[in-house]
Parts: structure tokens; C-alpha cells; sequence
């Protein structure tokens, strides 16, 4: 096999999220979220950074369209900023918030680009944030009746939905590591937060699917597999249960079968999930968003460890002495993984499509002559974006590949220290250069293939 095609009918694309690219944090309305809070809050961003102007998006969007129109890929995910619709979280409506992404969704149609809006990219608006954010159920219903009002806005033009980005993330970093916001740091928090994050995504599923017909509705998960430091029984027992926290948590649920038994015992210490919201949860997907960087190496440890279940992740210095490649975060280069990853889940819980809604890596880019030359994301990207041609041809129902991201952005605690775009951003300028890699990209997407070699 060297022709490595793609269907004609494969989705390309880019991402992005509202609070990493949009910046205008007080504009037309907009009230605070938790990311306004926890940026300016010292300490808890890289140089103290903050998304108050990020990529200046709110008032470039046409320039970035004309970008999206150029590289020619057929889709192109963003997310909406709950608080630029709901200031308060709930009650009164923003109107001048849905009118920007109306705006938006007309212009990206008429470039003839299909839009995939992800409902909530971790901007919580603070009012909410204020009664106990995620981790009361209250916030639960105040997301469905967001996610209604903006499918009333877009519902007629938007057909592809993610309800949430990355729910592990939210719930451990946000809540037990507290490294992105809220900052808060205790478990039985954070498994109550997971649980909330996935009822709200059923239930948002359903009250868009009941306004909008032919939608087709998705979740985000960061997934990875996970990987033993070694063949000892503890290192394995350790990595199964990272995999039950990470992977199996979110899956089994959404896929009709409960929370996995393990991952229940050994966090009910901290939180049981009521088994009468598993219906709830397993409203049918039309597809699974999956975002992918790296796997998970996972050794034990002693209680007290960050992770504070017996286990920890190996470091980037563990990970350079066993011979990975890293990117600028830190992350071992494993496009197997990637292809791993869509056959277990193919094999295991059959969803009816998969969709990688992210996939990319940071490099410390800077312009040469006026020129970004990223060669190690362009191997990076050609690498998985191979191991997916690989996982189509073992059957898995892939249908769409998205970079993250279009541009350099806000990447939350690392603030604009690590550059994941295939466009660079001078920050000093907010000028847009498309790197080699988008270049690149422009080249597989027209062919519907990857080169030779
Ligand atoms: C990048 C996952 C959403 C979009 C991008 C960070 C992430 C992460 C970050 C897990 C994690 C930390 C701690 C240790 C090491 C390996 C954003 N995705 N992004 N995706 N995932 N984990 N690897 N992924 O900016 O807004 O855990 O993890």
C-alpha cells in the first residue's frame, strides 16, 4: 500500500476554542469565566498570561476565515463562549454573543466550510463558577438550556455538535491537580464534576437532537493508551487502573454499559455516581470526538503521589532516557498509539463513526526570513495522520482529522509559550504566517492523500 487515499467524503479540518483565540474578553457583552478569573489569579499562567486578547479573533475572524479558505480543508471546529450568551450563566440572553457566531457560521458557510461547534471548551461563565460550578448539579441544567439557546440560533445551519471538549481534563486538572480552572484541588470533587460533565452531555444531546433533527451530535474525549512502565505487576495493575480514570470512566457510560467496576471501587472513597443517570448518559452519540497528542506511561507510586491513587505518569526526562522523541510540552511522539487507540475502540465499544477532533504538537517555531520551516510537525502530523489511514483500512469508521490548531493561541496554564498552529502569531502584531506545515497540509487535503514515502 503506497497510495495511502482518503475518502472523498473525509472531513478535514482545523480547531480551535473561544477563550484561546477570541480575546475581547469585555466586548459586546461578554461576562467573566472562570478562565478570565484564573489567568489573572498570580501564579497560575506561564508569565502571568492571559487570554484578554489572545489572537485578537473576535475582530479578525474574516482574515482567519480567508485562512481557512486557502488551506482548503472542507470543516472547521471552534467553540462558543458560554458567557458571551449567558454573562450571568443562565437567565437573560447576550444577544450581541449569538449574533458574532451567527456571523461567523454565515461566513465560514459561504467559504463553503461545514462548521463543528463544540458547546463548552472550558470557559464556565464565574457567575456559575460562583454557586459551585460543575460540581452541582444545578449547573447541569443551566448548560442545557445554553446549549438550546444557541442550536435556536444555529441549529438551522450548524449540523455537527460536540457537547464537551476533553471531560477528564476539566474534572482532573480543573479540580484535583488544579492546574486550570477553577484551581480547585480535591478529588472527590473532580469525579463529582465527571459525572455532571457526562449528564449534561446527555441531556444536551437529547434537547438538541429535539430542536434540531438532523444533527449530529458528538463529545470530545482526550484519550490515550495506556502504557506500563514496565512488566512488574504493579506497574500493570497501576496502568490499568489509569486507564479505568482516563479512558474507561467516560466510555462505558457513554456506551451503555455503566462506570467501569474497578474505577468505581477505587474512587467510591471519594465519589458513587447515582447508577440511575447511566440512561442519561448513554443517549446514542452519532459519532466520538477523539483528541489525541500521546499515550499515558504510567508507573506505581506511593500514596501521596500527585495522583493520589497509587500511581504517577513518567516524567519527559523518564520518557527522553527510554529514547522517545518529545514535542515542546513534553510528550513522547507515538503515532502508533494513535492507531492502537482507534482499534481498541473500534473492537470494544463499536461507536457508529469516530471523528479526531484534535491532534497536533508544539514546537518552539519562529520565523526565519519570514518563513516558519516546522519540519517536526509537519513529521509529526504526516505520522498520524498515516496512523489513521492505517486504523481505516483495519475498519475503523473514521470520518474526520483535525489539527489542533489553526493558529497559535492561549494554550491555557502555558499561556503563549508552546505553539501548536499551523498559522504562527506574532504577538507583538497579531500577524498571521502560515508555517510550512500549513502548506503541507493544504497539499494532503487537495490530494486526499498523504505523500509517498
Ligand atoms: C491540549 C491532557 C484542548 C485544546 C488544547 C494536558 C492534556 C491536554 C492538553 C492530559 C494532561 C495534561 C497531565 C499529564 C501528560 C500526557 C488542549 N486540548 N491538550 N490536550 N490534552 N497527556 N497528554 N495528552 O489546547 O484546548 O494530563 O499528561
Amino acid at each position: 500500500m503506497s497510495t495511502r487515499s482518503f475518502p472523498e467524503s473525509f472531513l478535514w479540518g482545523t480547531a480551535t476554542a473561544a477563550y484561546q483565540i477570541e480575546g475581547a474578553v469585555q466586548e459586546d457583552g461578554r461576562g467573566p469565566s472562570i478562565w478570565d478569573t484564573f489567568s489573572h489569579t498570580p501564579g497560575k499562567t506561564f508569565a502571568g498570561q492571559t487570554g484578554d486578547i489572545a489572537c485578537d479573533h473576535y475582530h479578525r475572524w474574516p482574515e482567519d476565515i480567508e485562512l481557512l479558505r486557502q488551506l482548503g480543508a472542507p470543516a472547521y471546529r471552534f467553540s462558543i463562549a458560554w458567557p458571551r450568551i449567558f454573562p450571568e450563566g443562565r437567565g437573560e440572553v447576550n444577544e450581541r454573543g449569538l449574533d458574532f457566531y451567527d456571523r461567523l457560521v454565515d461566513a465560514l458557510l459561504e467559504a463553503g466550510i461545514v462548521p463543528f461547534v463544540t458547546l463548552y471548551h472550558w470557559d464556565l461563565p464565574q457567575a456559575l463558577q460562583d454557586q459551585g460550578g460543575w460540581a452541582e448539579r444545578a449547573t447541569v441544567e443551566a448548560f442545557v438550556t445554553y446549549a438550546e439557546t444557541v442550536v435556536r440560533r444555529l441549529g438551522d445551519r450548524v449540523r455537527y455538535w460536540i457537547t464537551h471538549n476533553e471531560p477528564w481534563v476539566v474534572a482532573y486538572l480543573g479540580h484535583y491537580l488544579g492546574e486550570h480552572a477553577p484551581g480547585i484541588r480535591d478529588l472527590a470533587t473532580a469525579v463529582r464534576v465527571s459525572h455532571h460533565l457526562l449528564v449534561s452531555h446527555g441531556l444536551a444531546t437529547r434537547a438538541i437532537r429535539a430542536l434540531s433533527p438532523h444533527a449530529q451530535v458528538g463529545i470530545a474525549l482526550n484519550l490515550s493508551p495506556v502504557v506500563p512502565a514496565s512488566d512488574s505487576d504493579s506497574d500493570r495493575a497501576a496502568a490499568q487502573a489509569y486507564d479505568g480514570i482516563l479512558n474507561r470512566w467516560f466510555l462505558d457510560p457513554l456506551f451503555g454499559r455503566g462506570y467501569p467496576r474497578d474505577t468505581r471501587q477505587l474512587l467510591a472513597r471519594f465519589f458513587e455516581p447515582p447508577e440511575s443517570d447511566c440512561d442519561t448518559i448513554a443517549e446514542p452519540l452519532d459519532f466520538l470526538g477523539v483528541n489525541y497528542y500521546t499515550p499515558a506511561f504510567v508507573t506505581a507510586a506511593p500514596e501521596g503521589s500527585p495522583q493520589g491513587i497509587g500511581l504517577r505518569l513518567l516524567s519527559p526526562e523518564e520518557l527522553r532516557a527510554r529514547g522517545y522523541e518529545l514535542t515542546d510540552m513534553g510528550w513522547a511522539i507515538v503515532p502508533d498509539g494513535l492507531e492502537q487507540l482507534l482499534v481498541r475502540l473500534q473492537r470494544e465499544y463499536r461507536p457508529p463513526a469516530i471523528v479526531i477532533t484534535e491532534n497536533g504538537a508544539a514546537f518552539p517555531d519562529e520565523p526565519v526570513d519570514g518563513r516558519v520551516q516546522d519540519d517536526q510537525r509537519i513529521a509529526y502530523l504526516a505520522a498520524h495522520v498515516a496512523a489513521v489511514h492505517r486504523a481505516l483500512e483495519a475498519g475503523v469508521p473514521v470520518g474526520g482529522y483535525f489539527v489542533w490548531s489553526l493558529l497559535d493561541n492561549f494554550e491555557w496554564a502555558h499561556g503563549y509559550s508552546k505553539r501548536f498552529g499551523i498559522v504562527y502569531v506574532d504577538y507583538t502584531t497579531l500577524a498571521r504566517v502560515p508555517k510550512a506545515s500549513f502548506d503541507w497540509y493544504r497539499t494532503v487535503i487537495a490530494n486526499r492523500a498523504l505523500p509517498d514515502g
